[in-house]
């Protein structure tokens, strides 16, 4: 077995891309959430079992993500990652008002980038934004890129059971695409009108029903026409493309097919006909928690090898021995570096 150093020793860094941390702070206002009740159910399961379990996992996991510092550069030494790109854990600001959403969002933002700057080569921050602020949103992603030098924007997924196509959430479209920096659109819990069987088995986390729910949010934007309305926006998606390479062939025909029939009078013809066509040149896929060469392949034949990108999730799911699973994929040298390195420093501009 490689030991795991960073460095580039293997011939390549490793830059994870879908790295999660949580000021205190927004803790502590999950908690008044919870506590006030009333609470979306999906956001319950979530965090009402992360804040109050006693279980071993639950506990390493609220450890790490709280640290910015010592903790978090000596768990990336244990597993040798060079560089993390961190975002704002989900659900983020968006199960919150839009007005304490927005300020906390600031908070986490200003927190964030001083990390950042205190350790240059080794964290990136994707900022926080709560869509439902509006006009705020998309200053907060302006100000957030050119002043505290953020890569990226994270979306927590759907915004009180809303969605990113929907008009009123323009400015951050907008405005992402106009600082020219991609939207990680990264999982949450699904909405109350999707979660019940989900809860009813077990499957509403990031077992399931995160990926179906952000999966559909990703096909959302691109049958919604938002990619023919913000023709250069870049969105990330994560957990190998919530599994939208797999399904690529059978959505342009059934969206081919719906589209000649007239069937929904609000699916218009999309400007690059075939859903796959976007998946291919408005998306980047990460393997996060898909520690797994035959999916990352396929991503790589069928959206491209320029597009499939390394993610850990630290601290979710972060075991060293996937990281060596990883380096030892049958795959030319070249690629590997893509995968690992050369990509992420092109879409984050590192
Ligand atoms: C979990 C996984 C939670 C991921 C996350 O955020 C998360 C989990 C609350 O295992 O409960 O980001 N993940 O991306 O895999
Ligand atoms: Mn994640």
């Amino acid at each position: 077995m490689t030991e795991l150093k960073t460095g580039g020793s293997q011939g390549y860094l490793r830059i994870a891309t879908e790295e999660a941390f949580a000021p205190p702070e927004m803790i502590e206002a999950y908690r008044k959430l919870l506590a006030a009740g009333d609470v979306d159910p999906g956001f319950y399961s979530l965090m009402g079992f992360y804040i109050n379990s006693q279980a071993e996992r639950p506990r390493f996991i609220f450890d790490r993500l709280q640290d910015l510092g010592e903790l978090r550069l000596a768990d990336m030494d244990a597993r040798g990652i060079d560089r993390q790109v961190i975002g704002l854990t989900a659900p983020g600001t968006q199960v919150m008002t839009a007005e304490d959403g927005h300020a906390l969002s600031i908070l986490a933002n200003d927190r964030l980038s001083e990390a950042c700057r205190k350790y240059p080569d080794r964290f990136t921050g994707m900022a926080a934004v709560a869509p439902h602020a509006g006009e705020k949103a998309g200053q907060e992603i302006e100000r957030a890129v050119s002043k505290l030098g953020m890569k990226a924007v994270v979306i927590n997924s759907h915004i009180h059971g809303e969605y990113l196509d929907d008009p009123k959430f323009g400015a951050t479209l907008e405005a992402a695409e106009a600082m020219d920096v991609p939207i990680y659109l990264h999982p949450q819990t699904p909405p109350a009108d999707m979660i019940r069987p989900m809860l009813e088995s077990g499957l509403d986390g990031a077992i399931f029903g995160f990926g179906v729910e952000t999966g559909m949010h990703a096909l959302r934007l691109i049958v919604k026409g938002v990619f023919d309305r913000y023709p250069k926006l870049q969105v990330i998606i994560g957990h190998m493309g919530e599994a939208l390479p797999y399904w690529m062939y059978r959505l342009d025909f059934m969206h081919q097919a719906g589209i000649r029939a007239a069937r929904y009078d609000f699916l218009k013809p999309l400007k690059k006909e075939k859903v796959s066509n976007y998946l291919k040149e408005n998306f980047y896929i990460t393997n996060s928690g898909v520690a797994w060469e035959p999916a990352i392949k396929f991503a790589q034949q069928v959206i491209g090898e320029d597009r499939v990108l390394y993610a850990m999730d630290f601290p979710y799911q972060c075991p060293p021995e996937e990281v060596t699973i990883l380096d030892n994929m049958d795959m030319p040298l070249e690629t590997k570096k893509k995968f690992f390195q050369t990509n992420a420093e092109r879409v984050f501009k590192l």
